[in-house]
């Protein structure tokens, strides 16, 4: 027998795969119906981790899975490859940008190639190439046509150390995402953004679209993130200036508990109270220097100055006091709080600090007595924000507050004070990034013209290369050839906009363009996309549920507006895959992660090798600041690519965590060899041929039974939501069963003339059902057997659901109801010699002695009960 030699055989069947281009899909094949699966685009950092082998192994399996039940399959790949890590490398070691990705790039192909992954290599695209670019252009253009671009003066969060904007999500804790010691300090640059607030509504309603298929967790996330509130818009009225201020609340039937009003530090009004006020300058100022995220985060201390100013609350004609203050956000609502600090936390907190009123209007309910408590506003430890009974509030006293929340907006909007309005969390979306890796935004400015966009036919605005990465500053900015362009309106000078595109643009709609990636005059045809979009299943992980996935959405609802593609959304089904822990060793002597090979393991306990120190042992995601990642390469080098594979697939369903663990891949190794070996082994009992099912011994039956049960079971858990871990455990069972049987039948030489072809019609179901997880262990099975092609080219098998049921069956039989003994009958016997084989069990017969049978009860296939007197 030949060894299960996996690298020979791996190596065999990719060249063998590449050589006949066996994964290349068309567009359209006549009969078959198109399915789209995709993984999420990945940043080419250089090295695969383990995370993306088991998102990319899923997405294989399914693809190989879709195809094998006669889907024409689309399975591409590609390179997110715009970004800062390239240009720091750049400004680290001087390579320029492009070859540090492009080498990126090839030793990851290489590294996805040796998982045997099915992917059509024929429509990769990368990112950073002008090929695909220019197309972002393309599109950025059409969008500020369209009026979904714009510029404006923003304070943007600006890195010191990057030198860059960060999007709100990229800092953290008031730090910035890559380097966790540099705080983000706030800065006002003119920036473009794309108008995704016009999309809002339409981002949430899509959702009706998605719920079948995408995650609830996603889309609760995506709507918190787009934010809607229904509430009121009120005028209040300046006491000095007379001038009108709207302000935005959600509890409208607080109104009456107005104590003070607050407007944001950015708010226009401020410039005119400064004029009036100078001596509170400079605390605005400070507060407009600290970043975004820090002011509005709960339990933060607020900062505010009076401005002297007053305004009057409409309902009740009272003048309370006007601040400014850091909690207020200028892009939210109207940029100015109606506050009510008895009934809102934050409100709370400032009154407390700056020692301003507080008038209660909401009294709570007893929970048993279920009588209005009366709470005394200087006895508060807390806002009561929730719902009870009205007080201090005129006409309103007495309602319960749930009511008055419309009963006061409809006697505002009657008065005239103002008006019921919906507001939106969800803010434009900045693009402008200040740096040279990026695409580059085909804008220019003319003295005479403008702003001016570049024409179509000088697309792609390309990128320099006559640049300096210095770590200072935007490198474009150091190109004398790209500043200075002619305008392309009036012939002129012009310069050239030194912004790149923020990243998230590439990845928006990059799915679109794989259906057609080599096309020259468009991002994509109509036509072609059309057979393809919406993505049928897209995977990726949980930390995409928002930007990327969001983004993805806009993208896709702009250019069907603009006609160039007809579904609404595009990604039909999201499968978010768990993330991979590893066990993490943490020495708290040397205050560090240590590395595997840095400690000897002893049962559950772990010591550092050199000291003999115990360390701390945790199972968490791996990461490379841990030290507990694993190189999948390695684990391909040492168990194979088939093995890991099935490794990762039976560890866990794809939706959860996948705890990395060298025995479970010891163990996919055995169970593998296990097949290799049943295979070689026992080829004199495999037949090929129809199964003649009348010929079929008990023992027969009973194998027949379990191969349909195991198709069945194997389909099922695919096909709902790719339960592959179910999949392998019921071909896993198959196989003892048709171990047993080769040992107990077919080696004792008690088999009928079809035990061998059935043997063999089980092994090659096994290696068919398998193939999608191990696949090129299975193909070189499939040829041993002799089979020709790929399995890849297969049909998956089919169940009959006859087959899968028993034609014997176990009857319990009763005497007066408590069992005495049962019977396996076949499951179409006559009720007479049921009975009759009842009435003869020895057991049975010993508790009829002595009495007589009054009647015999038969619930068909299940019990028959003798009831005698
Ligand atoms: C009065 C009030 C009383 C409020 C009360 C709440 C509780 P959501 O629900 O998230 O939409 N608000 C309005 N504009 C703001 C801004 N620009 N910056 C900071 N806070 C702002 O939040 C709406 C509530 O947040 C509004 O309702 C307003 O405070 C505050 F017992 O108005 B409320
Ligand atoms: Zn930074
Ligand atoms: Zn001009």
């Amino acid at each position: 027998m030949r060894e299960y030699s996996f690298k020979e055989i791996e190596s065999k069947w990719q060249e063998k795969w590449a050589s006949k281009n066996i994964f290349k899909t068309e567009n359209s094949v006549e009969g078959k119906e198109n399915y789209y699966v995709l993984e999420m685009l990945p940043y080419p950092s250089g090295k695969l981790h383990v995370g993306h082998a088991r998102n990319y192994a899923i997405g294989d399996v399914i693809a190989r899975y879709k195809r094998m039940k006669g889907f024409n399959v689309l399975h591409p790949m590609g390179w997110d490859s715009f970004g800062l890590p390239a240009e720091n490398a750049a400004i680290q070691n001087g390579v320029h940008p492009a070859l540090w990705t492009k080498s990126n790039i090839d030793n990851m192909r290489r590294q996805l190639k040796m998982i045997g992954l099915s992917y059509d290599w024929d429509r990769e695209i990368a990112s950073y190439t002008p090929e695909y670019y220019k197309w972002n252009q393309w599109i950025f253009k059409k969008m500020y046509e369209k009026g979904l671009v714009y510029k404006k003066k923003s304070t943007v969060n600006w890195c010191p150390e990057c030198q860059t904007v960060l999007a709100n999500e990229q800092v953290e804790d008031g730090m910035c995402w890559r380097h966790s010691k540099t705080p983000v300090i706030q800065k006002d640059l003119e920036q473009w953004f794309f108008k995704i607030t016009d999309y809002s509504e339409e981002l949430l309603k899509g959702h009706e679209e998605l719920k079948e298929g995408w995650p609830e967790k996603v889309l609760t996330m995506q709507k918190n993130w787009i934010g809607k509130s229904y509430g009121t818009e009120i005028n209040f009225k300046i006491a000095e200036t007379g001038e009108n201020l709207p302000a935005f609340t959600t509890r409208i039937d607080t109104i009456y508990g107005v104590s003070y009003a607050v407007i944001a530090p950015e708010h226009p009004l401020v410039e005119e109270i400064v004029k009036a006020n100078p001596s509170i300058r400079e605390a605005i100022s400070n507060m407009k220097n600290t970043d975004m995220i820090e002011r509005t985060a709960e339990g933060k201390e607020k900062n505010g100055v009076f401005t002297g100013w007053h305004i009057i609350n409409p309902v009740n004609g009272e003048k309370v006091q006007l601040w400014i203050a850091d909690y207020v956000l200028m892009n939210y609502g109207t940029g100015a709080v109606m506050a009510v600090p008895a009934h809102d936390e934050r409100d709370f907190a400032f009154a407390k600090k700056y020692d301003l009123p507080i008038k209660v209007v909401i009294n709570p309910i007893d929970k048993e007595t279920k009588k209005e408590i009366a709470i005394v506003a200087d006895e508060m430890k807390n806002a009561f924000v929730g719902s009870g009974i009205m007080t201090n509030s005129e006409e309103f006293n007495g309602m319960t507050s749930k009511e008055a929340l419309t009963k006061v907006a409809e006697f505002i909007e009657n008065k005239g004070y103002g008006m019921r309005t919906t507001k939106y969390r969800l803010k434009d979306w900045g693009v402008s990034r200040q740096r040279y890796w990026g695409t580059p935004i085909p804008a220019l400015y003319c003295e005479k013209c403008g702003v001016v966009m570049e024409n179509d036919e000088n697309l792609p605005v390309k990128l320099p290369t006559d640049v300096e990465f210095t770590g200072n500053g935007n490198p474009l900015e150091t190109s004398e050839s790209f500043k200075h362009a002619v305008c392309p309106k009036c012939g002129g000078e012009a310069r050239r906009d030194t912004d790149t595109m923020d990243t998230f643009v590439d990845s928006s709609w990059y799915f679109l363009r794989y259906c057609d990636p080599k096309n020259t005059d468009l991002p994509f045809s109509k036509e072609i996309v059309d057979l393809w979009s919406p993505v049928d299943q897209y995977i990726g992980g949980i930390e995409h549920a928002v930007m990327h996935l969001l983004y993805s959405r806009f993208f896709h609802k702009v250019l069907r507006d603009m006609g160039l593609i007809s579904t609404n959304e595009p990604f039909k089904r999201l499968l978010t895959q768990g993330m991979v822990l590893g066990p993490s060793y943490y020495s708290v002597a040397e205050n560090r992660f240590l590395y595997p090979e840095d400690v000897t393991i002893k049962g559950e306990k772990a010591f550092l090798k050199t000291t003999g120190e115990e360390v701390v042992v945790k199972i968490e995601k791996m990461s490379k600041s841990k030290n507990n990642g694993v190189d999948p390469e390695i684990m391909i080098d040492k168990y194979g690519a088939d093995t890991t594979r099935l490794f990762i697939m039976f560890a866990a369903p794809p939706e959860k965590e996948l705890e990395w663990n060298e025995n479970g891949l010891a163990g996919a190794y055995r169970f593998l060899t296990k097949i290799w070996r049943l295979i070689f082994e026992n080829k004199e009992f495999m037949e090929n041929g129809e199964v003649n099912y009348n010929l079929l011994t008990k023992e027969d039956k009973a194998l027949v039974r379990k191969l349909h049960q195991t198709i069945k079971k194997v389909t099922e858990s695919i096909e709902a939501d790719y339960h592959f871990n179910t999949s392998i455990a019921a071909t896993m069972e198959l196989i003892n069963e048709a171990q047993d049987f080769k040992t107990n039948i077919l080696e004792a030489g008690k088999g009928s003339s079809e035990s061998k072809k059935i043997f063999g019609e089980v092994m090659k179901n096994v290696v068919i059902m398998l193939s999608p997880f191990t696949p090129h262990f299975c193909d070189e099975l499939w040829a041993e057997m002799g089979n020709e092609g790929y399995l890849y080219n297969e049909t998956w098998p089919e169940h009959v659901e006859a087959l899968t049921i028993a034609d014997e069956i176990v009857v319990a039989v009763q005497v007066n109801g408590k069992v005495r003994g049962s019977v396996e009958v076949d499951r179409n016997i006559s009720k007479e010699e049921l009975e009759e084989l009842a009435l003869n069990i020895e057991n049975v017969k010993k508790h009829l002695e002595d009495k007589t049978v009054a009647k015999v009860i038969i619930v068909p296939g299940k019990i028959v009960n003798i009831v005698v007197k």
